[in-house]
């Protein structure tokens, strides 16, 4: 269940496979045997120790995964934005443009379908498709064992492609580098005042389909002043994915995060 709407998260599926639940991670990348079900009277409090509950093991995961990415030098991104604002387009274009001078892999989060795995992977790239079933949202766990099934290459870029919502996958780390939030000038200048919480916790926001603004009325000034009203750090790049403009940008960002990994690398520091 989901802290911020609580939707189910019934049957998840990582590559066709059952998610394996458990309750607090052996290691990093082990997994093993199911949640036991709790059923108990929802009061207000229980709820609240049961969202702290649930983010806590969250985060002891997300701490996993953040510890194996750090000892192997990748460097993870964890796309998020509401369905439709061109994620995959944007990644099948940056896997293209990196043509191969960059390992990188790619998990990709759907409710339903294989889809958008199917699409990274005819761009060259491995990806592995996570179906979330009723859940609206990545967790930690899901992604470590997809990171377990795609076994990642040292030194690697990992991209993340979160389930389309602006709401919920702004509460869970899955242990990434930074949250990248993609808003699509279709949606309306005001989307980072009605969602503060995404654009609070990203690190990047890429404005995209920047190729469309002189068909909308849409003022993109005004919705990077509402960003930055939220979240006055939030660097931003204006983007299309399709016609090209911003990618330039884009691919020297990830370039420099993939850099800075290997440099943090532990055994990096001692030369
Ligand atoms: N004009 C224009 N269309 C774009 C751009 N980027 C993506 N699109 C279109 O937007 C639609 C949705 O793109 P996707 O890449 O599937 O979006 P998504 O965010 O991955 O969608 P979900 O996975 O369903 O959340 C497609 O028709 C794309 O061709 C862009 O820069 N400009
Ligand atoms: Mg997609």
């Amino acid at each position: 269940m989901c802290t911020t709407c609580g939707c189910g998260m019934g049957a998840t599926l990582i590559g066709g496979r059952a998610l394996q639940r458990q309750h607090k991670p052996d290691g990093p990348m082990r997994f093993r045997s199911h949640d036991a079900a709790h059923v108990e009277e929802a009061t207000p409090s229980r709820i609240i120790k049961l969202e702290q509950d649930l983010l806590a093991k969250n985060n002891s995961y997300a701490d996993a995964n953040r510890c194996y990415l750090l000892a192997h030098g990748i460097f993870a991104l964890n796309l998020v934005s509401s369905p439709g604002s061109g994620k995959t387009t944007l990644l099948v274009k940056t896997i293209t443009a990196l043509n191969g001078t960059q390992p990188l892999a790619v998990i990709e989060g759907d409710q339903q379908t294989d889809n958008d795995a199917a699409r990274i992977r005819a761009a060259g790239a491995p990806a592995i498709q996570i179906n979330t079933g009723k859940g609206c949202h990545l967790d930690a766990q899901m992604v470590g064992q997809a990171m377990q099934q795609l076994g990642l290459q040292d030194d690697s870029l990992l991209l993340i492609e979160n389930v389309g919502n602006l709401v919920c996958p702004a509460s869970f780390d899955l242990g990434e580098a930074h949250k990248v939030v993609i808003l699509s000038v279709t949606e309306g200048e005001d989307k980072p005042l009605k969602y503060p919480d995404m654009f609070r916790a990203a690190d990047l926001m890429l404005l995209n389909k920047c190729d469309l603004l002189p068909h909308l009325d849409f003022d993109a000034d005004l919705a990077i002043e509402y960003a930055h009203r939220i979240n006055p750090k939030l660097q931003v790049i204006r983007i299309s994915a399709t016609g090209g403009t911003g990618m330039a940008e884009w691919l020297e960002w990830i370039k420099d995060g993939c850099r800075n990994a290997v440099a943090a690398k532990p055994e990096a520091s001692f030369g």
